[in-house]
């Protein structure tokens, strides 16, 4: 043990596990792409990382949906859960694991995690009565529901004022988890952890929600209500509650319950959660209760997100309201959608997705940005860079380059990886790539500007219309040459460096980049992306010449 506890503990990240009752959408999309995006990222610092994801299988919501599709559960969820995986696939999601809650493992899991509590105390049975929605599969308190008359039929019946659906008076007997004995703990933790969620907004209204008092929770249902789920341990009539068996998913798909001191070479705690704001509640609230009288350590973070909405409506599958993932991978490209999703996925206000913006992002960012700046660069037949680099290669420079513009771009390249490395640490991934996306876009002027074509000598092949200040008589002097070499090297360094902390991103694209620049693989982790980090002073490994010249990002085929 004493080896297993010196060995470092690899960065557990997690996604939510998605229910498998209806077809995934761009919001699930973007959880995942996510959370891929941070374990790349992680993985760029050297880290060994997991990623976790999977599917909810179990509760009424998805019984009724299998026998609406006339499928037995277990048949039902394994197509659904087939789906997932292969959007996960689709969408070059590298996830370490992909957790089933129908899996025997996690079945017996969750039971030892149940009988645990209830040997300690936490779960009891009680009596429970109350206003009860089968279709929201919910209790409502007496000032959730009023009278209406049934429209159809003008029958006078109770209903939720929320959902309008039907509530009968129900009174059963099932096990509750004593939430309420864990408010000061749960208090006290988010006290000493107040960055624990983010973004900070969201840790306030959980903090104000537990000041608010906290109830015991029902964790349990009768199995002639709900009978697609897991056994409460010495008790048939019981079913567990789907969120306990959900939440209990990041223990057990990495093999809870451990052996006594080996859980962190397990991966656990998990470092980062990645969620929807739709379900703050079950993972800051319930969640750490849960794992505190399980006497378990605590996630150290949990990164929640806004929503995607068409039309300014919420992206979800119980109102149809959706867009289909694969069809927007298959027209826009993987690398391209994961650009839009992690460029204008906001984590505090909600996104309004759009076919025409992912067009305008490819086009601005994409294709006339990162691609034309790589095309001037690798191609500039039109400012023969082909011959400047044949001539002159490219040597590093000192880091006084000449001239005002090469200094201020040199300036921005060398604060550029702290800077996104800054975001990342604050899980604000849309913030890094729009200050890499920034340097791509001062690098295009800075060429423009630079303007190095006015001091290469022209040659039979040029294009005469970039060079109609440089005269047929023209002869480089050495500072002409070091200009030029100059340019080239800020620019190509503008690329290797995008290219690198681009990876996380779109791992395809980015990686076809650093080829054409003929960047060696081992050198491009992020301890490379610093200005002249690749190479000793007058050799670069950089290679112009080397990779292949196709367009990075080509216009896209179907604009209308
Ligand atoms: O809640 N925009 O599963 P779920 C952005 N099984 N993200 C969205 C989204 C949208 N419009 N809609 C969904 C569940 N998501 C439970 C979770 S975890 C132990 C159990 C994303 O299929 C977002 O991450 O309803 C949200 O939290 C998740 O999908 C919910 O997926």
């Amino acid at each position: 043990i004493a080896n297993v506890a010196t060995r470092d503990k690899p960065y557990y990240l997690s996604t939510p596990i998605f229910y498998v009752n209806a077809a995934p959408h761009v919001g699930h999309l973007y959880t995942m792409v996510l959370a891929d995006i941070i374990k790349r990222w992680q993985i760029l610092q050297g880290k060994k990382v997991i990623l976790s994801t999977g599917t909810d299988e179990h509760g009424m919501k998805i019984q009724q949906a299998a026998w609406k599709a006339g499928n037995d559960p277990k048949s039902f969820c394994d197509e659904g859960a087939d789906v997932f995986k292969t959007l996960a696939a689709r969408a070059d999601v590298s996830h370490d694991h992909f957790v089933r809650t129908t899996d025997a493992n996690h079945k017996e899991a969750v039971q030892y995690a149940w009988r645990l509590l209830r040997d300690r105390g936490y779960i009891y049975a009680s009596k429970h009565e109350g206003w009860y929605s089968v279709s929201d599969e919910t209790f409502y308190p007496q000032s959730g529901v009023h009278l209406v008359l049934e429209p159809s039929t003008g029958r006078k019946m109770m209903a939720s004022i929320e959902t309008g659906k039907e509530v009968e008076w129900t009174s059963e007997t099932n096990y509750h988890f004593r939430l309420s004995a864990f408010k000061s703990q749960l208090l006290d933790f988010y006290d000493q952890n107040p960055g624990w969620v983010i973004p900070n907004t969201r840790m306030q209204d959980v903090v104000q929600q537990v000041l608010q008092g906290l109830e015991d929770l029902s964790v349990s249902r009768p199995t002639e209500r709900l009978s697609w789920g897991i056994r409460v341990p010495d008790d048939e009539s019981q079913t567990i509650y789907v969120w306990l068996d959900a939440l209990l998913n990041y223990a057990t798909i990495i093999g809870y319950p451990w052996t006594p001191g080996y859980e962190r070479l397990a991966g656990w705690p998990v470092d980062l959660h990645v969620i929807g704001k739709d379900i703050v509640r079950f993972h800051c609230i319930y969640w750490p209760a849960f794992l505190m009288a399980l006497d378990l350590p605590l996630p150290n973070r949990v990164l929640t997100t806004a929503h995607w909405t068409l039309g300014r409506q919420k992206m979800a599958k119980s109102t149809g309201n959706v867009v289909n993932p694969f069809f927007a991978i298959d027209r826009f490209g993987v690398d391209a959608m994961r650009y839009y999703l992690a460029h204008d996925g906001a984590i505090t206000d909600d996104s309004d997705y759009s076919n025409e913006y992912i067009i305008e992002r490819y086009k601005k960012g994409l294709q006339n940005g990162l691609g034309n700046l790589a095309s001037r660069v690798l191609r500039g037949k039109s400012w023969n860079v082909q011959e400047s680099i044949q001539t002159t290669r490219y040597r590093i420079i000192n880091d006084d380059p000449p001239g005002e513009f090469s200094r201020k771009q040199w300036a921005l390249l060398r604060d550029l990886p702290n800077t996104v490395k800054t975001h990342m640490e604050e899980c604000q991934v849309g913030q890094a790539l729009k200050v890499v996306m920034d340097a791509v876009y001062q690098g295009n002027k800075y060429l423009h500007h630079a303007a190095p074509w006015y001091h290469v000598p022209p040659s039979p092949t040029h294009n005469p219309n970039t060079h109609m200040n440089v005269p047929p008589e023209f002869k480089q002097s050495p500072e002409d040459a070091e200009y030029v070499n100059t340019c080239i090297f800020i620019c190509a360094e503008t690329l290797r460096l995008v290219g690198i902390l681009l990876q996380p991103y779109m791992p395809t694209k980015s990686n076809q980049l650093l080829d054409m620049l003929g960047v060696d693989t081992t050198r491009r982790a992020f301890e490379y992306a610093h200005v002249g980090a690749d190479g000793d002073y007058g050799q670069p490994n950089v290679d112009l010449g080397k990779g292949h010249k196709g367009a990075l990002f080509p216009p896209l085929s179907s604009e209308s």
